[in-house]
């Protein structure tokens, strides 16, 4: 198998020794933007690729992501034929449920109400709230979806799960599909967003939408900036709609300075730092899944080109 790497944005080293050590039969080089084509690729390991290197390289069989979304990739044209597989889980699945349970129970405790007041020099307690006042939704029950719906279940929130196709998973109700969405969403007070980015799901999490959600409603996007349209968000956060927000993706990343959701009172941010990519991780699961393939194997990541994930 002669691969090549392709990570512009990333530091390259630790993915090149960890793969040859991995795959020593591999020969496996690194593709730099400006350079030729490396000749007779057939695989390729890539995140955020330019087109150039699809162009240049259009004997690839295989387009293995470095990460679990593969949106950047779908609006590539890529080489005709070519397969794209994707990291699943890799570590990333256990470090969503902490990101979305610190999100949720900070929401529901009011532990940054009580922060601000404390620095205030103030001493004021809150009535308790109920768990079942706060039913959780998680849109897409993937690879981290499931994860996060299940592990909220552990602490007594109702939750709901919505997904395209049925699914079932322990303490979730699960609901799927364009059918299911209206029972899921009047069912949902606080939205996890855990969808791929499609053209299905682009700008899913609009007014229409959040407008569904229980009265007070709470927003946590982990997915892809472009789920979210953002005038939509402030709008009902200014009514009074939606208590707030913990957003990790952003149309535009880096966040601009002057963005409105820099200093909002009711948002909290993080830098697309969710679910950071471990490598080791994704190494080990990279020369798994690429073992798996050349014996023929079934694998799990293997990215529906036609549903865009
Ligand atoms: P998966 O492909 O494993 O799961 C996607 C889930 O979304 C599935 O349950 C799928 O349904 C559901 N889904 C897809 N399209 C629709 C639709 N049109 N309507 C309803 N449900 C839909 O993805 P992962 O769990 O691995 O990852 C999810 C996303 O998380 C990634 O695509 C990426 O954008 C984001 N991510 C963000 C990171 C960060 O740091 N912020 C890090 C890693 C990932 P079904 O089960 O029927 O297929
Ligand atoms: C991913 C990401 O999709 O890091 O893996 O966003």
């Amino acid at each position: 198998m002669r691969i090549v790497l392709c990570s512009p944005n990333i530091e390259a080293a630790p993915w090149l020794d960890g793969l040859r050590a991995a795959l020593p039969q591999a020969v496996l080089t690194q593709w730099r933007p400006g350079d030729a084509a490396h000749p007779g690729a057939d695989c390729a390991i890539v995140w955020n690729p330019p087109q150039a290197f699809m162009d240049a390289h259009p004997g690839l069989r295989l387009i293995v992501n470095m990460g679990a979304g593969v949106d950047a990739l779908m609006r590539l044209r890529l080489p005709q034929g070519a397969a794209v597989l994707r990291i699943t889980d890799g570590g990333m699945a256990v470090q969503m449920a902490e990101y979305a349970c610190h999100a949720v129970l900070r929401h529901f405790r009011e532990f940054g109400r009580y922060e601000t007041e404390m620095a205030q020099g103030q001493w004021r307690l809150y009535p308790p709230r109920r768990h079942a006042d706060f039913p959780v939704g998680v849109m897409g029950l993937g690879a981290l979806g499931e994860r996060v719906a299940a592990t909220l279940a552990r602490f007594d929130f109702p939750v709901n799960g919505w997904s395209r196709s049925a699914r079932s998973v322990d303490g979730v109700h699960c609901f799927s599909g364009e059918a299911g969405l209206a029972g899921f969403l009047a069912a949902t007070r606080i939205l996890v967003c855990l969808l791929p980015l499609t053209p299905a799901t682009q700008d899913i999490l609009c007014r229409d939408t959040l407008l569904r959600l229980r009265p007070g409603a709470y927003l946590v996007n982990m997915a892809r900036g472009e789920h979210l349209v953002e005038d939509d968000l402030l709008e009902l956060l200014d009514s009074g709609h939606m208590a707030g927000a913990t957003l990790d993706v952003f149309r535009t990343e880096p966040l601009p300075a002057q963005h409105p959701f820099r200093r909002h009172p009711l948002i909290s941010l993080t830098p697309h730092a969710s679910a950071r990519t471990l490598p080791e991780e994704s190494i080990a699961q990279i020369a798994a899944k690429l073992q798996a393939l050349e014996q023929g194997r079934p694998v799990e990541g293997l990215v529906d080109l036609g549903l865009g994930y």
